[in-house]
C-alpha cells in the first residue's frame, strides 16, 4: 500500500486555485521587492522546511478525565505511517516521523518498507518509562530512571537502549528522553540524590548511543509529578546535558514552562551554549494542553523563529535543531490538525526570514526600542498564505491541504477497515 490519496485529486484542486494563487503570489513578491526580499529565494526555504510528526499524534487522544475515540482511528503503527503519509503527501512538510516504544514495537524492517513507500522516513525514537507495560517486572509508579531501586532503574536503561538498537535499524539519528520522575510531596524524595540516580542511568544511554546520534532530553514543569521534577526546567536540562557530553542535547516543548515564560530567551541561552537540540510544537493557554501550534499564541511561534533564524545566520550550517509537533487532539480530525499546525510552525518560520535583520541590528544599535518592535511586527504582520500555498503545490503538495483532505473523504474509507478502538496511548509527553 503506498500513498493514499489521489494524486489526480490534488492536481485538480490545485488546478481550480491556480490563478488566484498567481496573482496573489505576484502581488506580494512586489511587496516584497520593495522590502528588498526576493520571494522565490524565501519560497525555495519554505520548500525546504521540515516537521516531524510524533506516531502518537495522529491519534486521538484525552484528557484526564476521558478519552472520546474518533472515527477510522489508526489501529497500530502502519495505519499511523498511511496517516503520516497523507499529512506530507498534502503539505509536503512532514518528512519523516518518530516512533514511540513499545506503542508503535513492529519489524524494523516492515516498518522500513511500509515508509519507504509512504516517501517517508524516520526522526528521533522515543522511549517510555512513564508507564508501566503489561508483564514488565519492575513498577515506574515512584520512576524509572532515577528509582531508588537500581532494577528498576536497570529495566528503564535496557527499554532506552532498546529504543536505540530499533531507531537504529531504521535510519534515526535521535533518541527523546522524557521522564516522568519527580516527587509529589516535599520529603517524598532527596532531590539531589534523585538526580544523582537519574544522571548515573543516562550516562549508561549515552554510551551506547552510536557517534552520529544524539541524546535529547526535555524538560518539564510539572505533572505526573506535581511537587518536583527531575528534569524540572531549561536550567536543569542544560546542567545534565553539559554533564553527558556533546551528544546530549536539550529539547524544548512549547508547553513545558510555567505561564508567561521567555521561550524565546530560553531559545537563544541554549544556542548560545550549544545545547539546543529540538523542539516540540503545540500551542497553551494554561499549561501542558498541548493544542494546535499557532492557535494560541502565534506571535511567540514567530519569535521562537526569529531567534532560531538569528542563530542559523550566525552558526550556518551546523546548526539544525530537530523539529517535530507534540499535540493532543480531542476534538478535531488529528490529520487535519496536524497538517495545519506543520502550516502554522512553517509560517512562522517564513515570517521570520522576512524580518528585516539589518535594520533590527541598527535600532539594537542605537536603544530605538519602538522601531526594533516594529521591525518584527513588520514581518510578523506580512500575510505569507501565498509562499506556502505557492510552496507546496511547487512540491506537488495541496495548495488547501484540508480542502482536499475533506474532499478525498479518507477517514471515511479507512474507518471502514479500522473499527472503533477505546485504547491506544495518549499524548501528554
Ligand atoms: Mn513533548
Amino acid at each position: 500500500m503506498g500513498i493514499r490519496i489521489d494524486q489526480e485529486l490534488i492536481h485538480s484542486h490545485n488546478k481550480a486555485r491556480e490563478d488566484s494563487l498567481s496573482a496573489g503570489f505576484n502581488a506580494l513578491g512586489e511587496q516584497l521587492q520593495r522590502r528588498g526580499v526576493d520571494i522565490d529565494a524565501i519560497t525555495d526555504s519554505a520548500q525546504r522546511f521540515a516537521v516531524a510528526i510524533p506516531s502518537w499524534g495522529v491519534g486521538t487522544g484525552g484528557t484526564r478525565f476521558a478519552r472520546f475515540p474518533g472515527v477510522g482511528e489508526p489501529r497500530h503503527v502502519f495505519d499511523k505511517l498511511d496517516d503520516c503519509g497523507v499529512i506530507h503527501q498534502l503539505t509536503k512538510a512532514t518528512p519523516t516521523v518518530s516512533l514511540h516504544i513499545p506503542w508503535d514495537d513492529e519489524d524494523p524492517a516492515e516498518l522500513r518498507e511500509r515508509a519507504e513507500a509512504l516517501e517517508l522516513g524516520f526522526d528521533a525514537m522515543n522511549s517510555n518509562t512513564f508507564q508501566d507495560q503489561p508483564d514488565q517486572p519492575h513498577s515506574y509508579k515512584f520512576g524509572s530512571l532515577s528509582n531508588t531501586n537500581a532494577d528498576t532503574r536497570e529495566q528503564a536503561i535496557a527499554h532506552n537502549i532498546r529504543c536505540i538498537e530499533i531507531g537504529k535499524k531504521l535510519g534515526s539519528k535521535a533518541l527523546t528522553v522524557w521522564v516522568g520522575d519527580g516527587s509529589n510531596f516535599p520529603g517524598q524524595t532527596n532531590m539531589g540524590k534523585q538526580l544523582d540516580r537519574y544522571l548515573d542511568a543516562m550516562r549508561h544511554i549515552y554510551a551506547a548511543l552510536p557517534d552520529d546520534w544524539q541524546l535529547l532530553t526535555e524538560h518539564k514543569m510539572y505533572e505526573p509529578a506535581f511537587y518536583s521534577s527531575v528534569v524540572q526546567d531549561w536550567g536543569s536540562n542544560y546542567l545534565i546535558a553539559n554533564e553527558l557530553g556533546p551528544k546530549a542535547n536539550c529539547l524544548v516543548d512549547l508547553g513545558h514552562h510555567a505561564p508567561n515564560v521567555n521561550i524565546e530567551m530560553i531559545v537563544s541561552r541554549l544556542a548560545r551554549f550549544g545545547k539546543l537540540g529540538g523542539f516540540h510544537f503545540n500551542d497553551s493557554k494554561y499549561g501542558d494542553d498541548d493544542l494546535d501550534s499557532g492557535v494560541i499564541e502565534p506571535y511567540r511561534l514567530f519569535l521562537v523563529f526569529n531567534e532560531l533564524v538569528d542563530i542559523a545566520m550566525n552558526q550556518g550550517e551546523s546548526f539544525q535543531p530537530a523539529y517535530m509537533l507534540d499535540q493532543s487532539h480531542n476534538v478535531t480530525d488529528p490529520i487535519e490538525s496536524l497538517m495545519l499546525s506543520a502550516v502554522e510552525v512553517q509560517r512562522a518560520y517564513v515570517q521570520a526570514l522576512l524580518v528585516d535583520r539589518t535594520a533590527l541590528q541598527q535600532y539594537q544599535q542605537d536603544n530605538d526600542a519602538l522601531m526594533a518592535t516594529q521591525t518584527l511586527k513588520q514581518a510578523f504582520r506580512t500575510d505569507v498564505d501565498a509562499i506556502l500555498m505557492e510552496a507546496r503545490a511547487q512540491s506537488g503538495g495541496a495548495i488547501d491541504p484540508v480542502g482536499v483532505y475533506r474532499e478525498s473523504a479518507y477517514r471515511k474509507s479507512v474507518s471502514a477497515e479500522r473499527p472503533a478502538v477505546s485504547g491506544a496511548g495518549g499524548g501528554i509527553v
